[in-house]
C-alpha cells in the first residue's frame, strides 16, 4: 500500500472524527485545494465533517454551492448537451461535421468553495460532447491556448497522423502540439458507439486528471430508438495534487445531481451514455436504484450484453445504459464503491412530480467530504 493511499484513508478519517476545519487545514497544508487559498468557513462551527444529523442546521454549509457561472458551465444543462458540430453536405453526399477546440487553463469549482486548476477543452470539463453519425467526415480544429504542450487522442479508428500521439506526426505538424499552435484531425465517424477522447501528453495521468476529457458519440447509420439522452462522464479531482481523488462526480461537480436530481418521465426510455474518465482509481462503477438498466458495452452492438443493476468500468471504458422507471419517486445513483460516493459521487434521478426527496438529507446521509461540507445542500 502506497503513502498517498495512506494519506487519504487519514483524510476520511478525520472528517467523520475531527472538526471539519482541522481536516481542511491538513489539506492545504499539503500543498493547498488546487492552489486556491483554504476556504474554512462553509465548515465553520460543525463540530462533525460528517454531522449526518445535523443538515437542518445553520452550521452545515447553508446555502453553499458551486458557482457555476463563474465555472462557465452547469452540469445539468451539461447532460443533455450534444454538439453536433457546424455540419454541410460535401460533393461526394457525405456529411461534414466541424468543430473548434481550444485548450484553456482555467481555475474551477468542483465542490463548494473547492477551487482545481484545471486544463480545459473549450473551458468546460468534461469537454463538449462531440457527437456524430457513423460514416461522418469529421473535422476537429485544435488550438493549443493552455501554457502546457496538448493533443486531443479520439478513441476510433483512424489514421495514425489522427491519433494525438506525442511523436507520431510532429514533421507533418501533428504530434505533441505545443502553446500557442494547433493542428486539425480530420477522419471518419467509426465505430459508432459511445467513445471518449482526451490529451495525450506525458505524464498522462496529469494530463487527464487535470480534465482533459470529453465524450464522444457516433450514431449508427439507422440511429436509435427515440429516447431522452444523457451523457455522464465519471471523474474525480485530485485537489491536493497527492496523486489521489479527494472528489468525485460524474459531469464534474461533486453531488450536483443531488441537489438537482435529473429529472426523467415515467416510462419513457431514458438513454445514458455513461464514460469512465476517472484517474489514479482503477476502477468506477454505476448503480442506480430500484430499477435496472439494458446494458451495451461501448455501445457498439445493437443488442444488450446484460440486464443488471451495477457495472463497473476501469478507466476509459464506456456504455450505453437503457431503462424505464416505472414509478414516480426520487431514485437514487451512485458509483459502488462506497468511498467515491461519499465523496461526491452520488445523485438521483427525479420521476414525475416527486418531492419525496430532501437533499440536504440525502447528502448529509453520504457526507464525508474531507473539508466537511455537505456538497452544497443547504
Ligand atoms: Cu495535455
Amino acid at each position: 500500500m502506497s503513502d498517498r493511499r495512506i494519506s487519504r484513508r487519514k483524510l476520511l478519517g478525520a472528517a467523520a472524527a475531527v472538526p471539519a476545519a482541522v481536516g481542511l487545514s491538513s489539506l492545504a497544508s499539503r500543498g493547498g485545494l488546487g492552489g486556491a487559498p483554504a476556504r474554512a468557513d462553509s465548515a465553520k462551527g460543525s463540530s462533525n465533517g460528517h454531522a449526518g444529523h445535523d443538515f437542518a442546521h445553520a452550521t452545515f454549509a447553508p446555502g453553499r454551492g458551486v458557482d457555476h457561472r463563474a465555472n462557465g458551465f452547469e452540469p445539468t444543462e451539461l447532460l443533455r448537451d450534444f454538439d453536433y458540430g457546424k455540419t454541410r453536405r460535401l460533393a461526394s453526399g457525405r456529411l461534414l461535421r466541424e468543430w473548434e477546440i481550444v485548450a484553456q487553463d482555467r481555475e474551477i469549482e468542483v465542490a463548494p468553495g473547492v477551487k482545481y486548476e484545471a486544463w480545459t477543452y473549450n473551458g468546460r470539463v468534461p469537454g463538449p460532447t462531440l457527437r456524430a453519425r457513423e460514416g461522418d467526415k469529421l473535422r476537429i480544429r485544435f488550438v493549443n491556448g493552455s501554457e502546457h504542450p496538448h493533443t486531443i487522442h479520439f478513441h476510433g479508428i483512424h489514421p495514425a497522423l489522427m491519433d494525438g500521439m506525442p511523436g507520431i506526426g510532429e514533421r507533418q505538424g501533428g504530434g505533441q502540439i505545443e502553446p500557442g499552435r494547433g493542428f486539425t484531425y480530420e477522419f471518419d465517424a467509426m465505430p459508432f458507439g459511445v467513445h471518449l477522447y482526451h490529451c495525450h501528453v506525458a505524464p498522462l495521468a496529469t494530463h487527464i486528471a487535470r480534465g482533459l476529457y470529453g465524450a464522444f458519440v457516433v450514431d449508427p447509420k439507422g440511429g436509435r430508438p427515440e429516447a431522452d439522452e444523457m451523457v455522464m462522464v465519471m471523474n474525480g479531482f485530485d485537489t491536493n495534487f497527492d496523486l489521489s481523488n479527494e472528489v468525485y462526480a460524474v459531469n464534474t461537480v461533486g453531488f450536483h445531481y443531488v441537489n438537482d436530481p435529473i429529472e426523467v418521465r415515467r416510462d419513457e426510455l431514458v438513454r445514458i451514455y455513461l464514460v469512465n474518465a476517472l484517474e489514479f482509481d482503477p476502477v468506477n462503477s454505476f448503480h442506480v436504484h430500484a430499477n435496472f438498466f439494458q446494458f451495451y458495452p461501448t455501445g457498439t452492438s445493437p443488442q444488450p450484453s446484460e440486464y443488471t443493476d451495477t457495472v463497473i468500468q476501469g478507466q476509459a471504458q464506456r456504455a450505453i445504459l437503457e431503462m424505464k422507471f416505472p414509478f414516480d419517486g426520487d431514485y437514487m445513483f451512485h458509483g459502488h464503491i462506497s468511498e467515491f460516493a461519499e465523496l461526491g459521487w452520488t445523485g438521483f434521478f427525479r420521476v414525475g412530480n416527486s418531492s419525496s426527496l430532501a437533499p440536504a438529507a440525502a447528502a448529509a446521509a453520504y457526507c464525508k467530504l474531507p473539508w466537511g461540507g455537505n456538497g452544497g445542500a443547504a
